[in-house]
């Protein structure tokens, strides 16, 4: 865990290309718009950028879904775009690591084309094809219940070839087969090999232990026929023959490059089970993400059956997944925001006028002092906050809540209740949060699009109040607090990315209080989850507690009391 390289000590950065700035004037970003921000993002202070799908794409799932993994999604520009992308990186001492989506690729590409056309073609078995199962009356039915994590079935019928195709995602997204070693290969050089010669430093894997099913496709253990989504399945997670694979892709063509790979790990709570994929002596992966705090509130049958979460909750998956390295050769991440997640500031603090600055600098507080690789999520750095409850549902543009809304709203009838529930769950949980246009200024469309009817989605109401320009001078903005943590996390590296966590009063439901160690050195990181002022426990800790930084202006530490939203950093010696 002590051992210092490039991708533990960095703060990556993520970048959505769709959302991130526009140079042509046609409503969605684009390869040359970030480059025309890379200063920006030099100056806060990040060292890595992780670019989600930047490749050419139908955009069903906005660019999870890849039909040519080697060429560029032309409205985004060129192969040549992200060369001089990698390049002005690099020069810059910014590492960049591309969207690495090998579980499916586009129904749209060259591959899939050619498995479709008949049950003999060469690039069949590609992909999962299976024969219907027939019904007591004859009705054709799909090979087994599996159920898509964007609604209806994880089985779409071609009637060219009379078999069905597996998409555990959307039906434009037909899953490969990795139980096939000539795709695999095709995978490792067209999607992989391609970039790293291109001087990528590595990958962001999507969907990282979903690529080994379990033999003989068996149907899911539904309880409740029901229940029209299975709970996010564990089934298709985890399969047998996922470490093979993972191991098999650093041997045969991750190795031969310096990269980082960091794995997209959902529906797997077992922490053992998890460091069987990033211990560094058996290299798979070198991270991963846990979506625990992600996932708080989340249905049990859906995510967008919002059940609310406590403070604890949260307390407590921080600690799991802080605490699960410790004695190992593994290696954790801190993130609470990326593209498929609500804005923390609204999710997990106050997104109100008065509360939402402070609110986001406790949260940057917080992150900032976590152990592991850090994740900033593009606009955290400003506290953009999710979009405004009045949205309706035509204003969300994202596949999988839309889906899950028309189909959770047709199956009840209509039933006014389910709509508002589901639209509700959508205004905390909804991925398009996070795809909102990067607010820059208070200009027109907030500085992201010269064009006149606006961008690809609708722009955040409050883009005048929060935007980059208002910040970047004001001493005391989210912005500049981003910045000061992340120079404080690289000044008290040992402390804050490589020390051990420990939690106090982790029942309190008002304040988060933890300590956080190495060596001698330790410091205390309180808090306050609530608008109301809050007493807060010491910990039980010898030494002077020595202020040093606080959210709140005026603040010397002395006080027993937090404001509302105050987080301080202690260090005692
Ligand atoms: O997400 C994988 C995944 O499991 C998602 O269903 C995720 O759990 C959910 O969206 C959280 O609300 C990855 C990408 O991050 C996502 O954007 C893609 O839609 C998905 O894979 C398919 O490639």
């Amino acid at each position: 865990v002590t051992e210092r390289v490039w991708w533990k000590d960095g703060t990556v950065y993520q970048i959505y290309p769709a959302s991130y700035k526009d140079s042509t004037g046609d409503g969605l970003g684009d390869i040359p718009g970030i480059i025309s921000k890379i200063d920006y993002i030099k100056d806060l202070g990040v060292d890595i950028v992780w670019l989600s799908p930047m490749y050419e794409s139908p955009q069903y799932d906005m660019g999870y879904d890849i039909s040519n993994y080697e060429a560029v999604h032309a409205p985004y520009g060129t192969v040549a775009d992200v060369e001089a992308l990698i390049s002005d990186c690099h020069s810059r001492g910014i590492r960049l690591i591309l969207d690495l989506v090998i579980n499916h690729t586009s129904d749209q590409h060259a591959w899939f084309k050619e498995s479709r056309t008949s049950k003999m073609n060469a690039k069949r078995d590609w992909y999962i094809w299976r024969p219907a199962r027939y019904g007591a009356e004859g009705r054709r039915m799909p090979p087994n219940n599996w159920r898509s994590f964007f609604s209806g079935s994880a089985w779409q019928w071609d009637e060219e070839t009379q078999e069905y195709y597996l998409h555990l995602f959307a039906e434009q997204q037909p899953d490969l087969n990795w139980e096939n070693p000539v795709t695999r290969k095709a995978i490792y050089d067209s999607a992989i090999e391609f970039w790293l010669k291109k001087g990528v430093d590595g990958f962001r894997v999507d969907t990282v232990n979903m690529y080994s099913k379990p033999p003989g496709l068996p149907d899911a253990p539904i309880s409740d026929p029901g229940v029209f989504e299975q709970p996010a399945s564990m089934l298709f997670c985890n399969g047998p023959r996922m470490h093979e694979f993972l191991r098999e892709m650093n041997q045969l063509v991750l190795n031969k490059y310096d990269t980082m790979t960091v794995g997209e790990l959902p529906h797997t709570p077992d922490t053992a089970h998890v460091l069987r994929y990033i211990g560094s002596n058996d290299r798979q992966l070198d991270m991963v993400f846990q979506f625990d705090i992600v996932d708080l509130g989340q249905g049990k049958t859906n995510k967008y059956q919002f059940e609310g979460y406590a403070l604890s909750d949260l307390k407590a998956v921080v600690e799991k997944w802080q605490s699960f390295i410790a004695g190992t050769d593994a290696w954790t991440t801190a993130f609470c925001e990326n593209h498929d997640q609500g804005r923390s500031v609204s999710r997990y603090a106050s997104d109100l006028p008065q509360w939402r600055e402070r609110s986001a600098k406790m949260l940057a507080l917080m992150m900032c002092a976590m152990t592991g690789t850090l994740f900033v999520y593009q606009g955290q750095e400003i506290g953009m906050i999710n979009a405004p409850k009045d949205w309706s549902i035509e204003d969300y543009k994202d596949i999988e809540s839309i889906n899950y809304y028309n189909s959770a709203v047709a199956r009840s009838g209509n039933d006014p209740a389910v709509r508002d529930h589901v639209m509700k769950s959508i205004q905390i949980l909804g991925r398009d949060h996070a795809r909102l246009p990067m607010q820059w200024d208070a200009t027109a469309y907030s500085g992201f699009t010269t064009n006149k009817n606006g961008a690809w989605m609708r722009t955040h109401d409050e883009y005048k109040s929060i935007n980059v320009a208002s910040q970047l001078n004001k001493s005391d903005s989210v912005l500049n607090f981003w910045k000061k943590m992340l120079s404080l996390r690289k000044e008290y590296k040992d402390l804050f990315i490589h020390g051990s966590f420990k939690g106090f009063d982790m029942t309190n439901e008002k304040t988060f209080v933890f300590a956080k160690a190495f060596g001698k050195d330790k410091a205390i990181v309180v808090c306050n989850f609530t608008a109301e002022e809050q007493k807060f426990e010491r910990p039980g800790v010898n030494g002077k507690f020595e202020l040093l930084i606080s959210n709140v202006e005026g603040v010397d530490g002395t006080e027993s009391v937090l404001k509302g939203y105050e987080g301080r950093v202690y260090l005692v010696n």
